[in-house]
């Protein structure tokens, strides 16, 4: 792997990515070097062979702590409209296949929240602490804010913190199903969500790239076509090599050697 100025990424299991949000002298601030750096990092886990699944993280202090203030203030509407700020944050729910665990210490904040809402579980400590201030600073969220925090704890604990700017706790965000789940630690988050990849990670590659898409065409699609996508790709996993392998060595009740395809 490459070096980056804002991230570090690592290998901490087999099978397991992690990109660590580096900035701290910002909080982790998303800037557009960033989320650069950030799109071509998961990119190349993305394509590499041997990741199966990816943490994305911060520090203990802070997941991130939104978009960069200082980058956005003098932004006019032409610039930002026609060199479509932010756009490339879509990259990361389109292009990466595989899925990415957030693991959420500290603030997870206006851009940082999205961020985190973008992953495919998101697991934090208690005492995260997650909200849309941009009201604060006379803007909206901009990075899916309002869509995916509405979809996650519904219309009305959504907009009390979409217009107040008022934060949440990881506590909180665990009850409303925002989180999977909140752990005690920063220790914990960490091994709990290294465990979950590396859960993952032991299972077909072809089955776990599948079952995401197949998760998140949910958020997309009314329920009937959802549920005819779903039997679309069910099926077409017949026809891959791993099934055969899983349903065999269920029935010789034997441990399935994955050969991904
Ligand atoms: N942008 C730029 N710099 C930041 C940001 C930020 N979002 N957050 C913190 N920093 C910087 C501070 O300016 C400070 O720098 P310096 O030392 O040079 O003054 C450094 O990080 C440390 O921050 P603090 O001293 O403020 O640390 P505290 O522990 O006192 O406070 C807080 C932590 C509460 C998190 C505080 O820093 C804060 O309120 N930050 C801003 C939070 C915020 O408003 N976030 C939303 C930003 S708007 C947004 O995300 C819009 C998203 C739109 C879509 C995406 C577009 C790209």
């Amino acid at each position: 792997t490459r070096s980056y100025e804002y991230l570090l990424v690592s290998e901490p299991k087999p099978g397991v990515g992690q990109v660590t949000l580096n900035r701290p002298k910002a909080l982790n601030a998303l800037s557009t070097p960033l989320i650069t750096e950030l799109n071509q990092a998961l990119g190349e886990l993305n394509s590499s062979d041997s990741i199966s699944a990816i943490i994305l993280t911060g520090s203990e202090k802070a997941f991130a702590a939104g978009a960069d203030i200082k980058e956005m203030a003098p932004l006019t509407f032409s610039e930002a409209y026609t060199k479509s700020f932010i756009e490339s944050w879509s990259q990361l729910t389109t292009q990466v296949k595989k899925p990415i665990i957030a693991a959420v210490s500290g603030h997870a904040l206006g851009g940082g929240c999205e961020l985190a809402m973008m992953c495919d579980i998101l697991y934090c400590t208690e005492t995260a602490n997650f909200g849309q201030p941009e009201i604060k600073l006379g803007t909206i969220p901009g990075a899916g804010g309002s869509q995916r925090l509405t979809r996650a704890i519904g219309k009305s604990r959504a907009m009390e913190i979409i217009l107040t700017g008022k934060s949440v706790s990881g506590v909180d965000a665990a009850q409303w199903g925002l989180a999977a789940r909140a752990f005690p630690s920063y220790e914990a988050l960490m091994e709990g969500a290294l465990k979950t990849a590396e859960t993952i990670a032991s299972y077909s590659k072809v089955a776990v790239i599948a079952a995401k898409e197949a998760v998140n065409k949910s958020q997309d699609l009314p329920l009937r076509d959802g549920v005819e996508y779903e039997r679309r790709v069910f099926h077409s996993l017949f026809g891959s090599q791993d099934q055969k392998i899983g349903m065999k060595a269920f029935a010789e009740k034997k441990k399935p050697e994955w050969k991904h395809e």
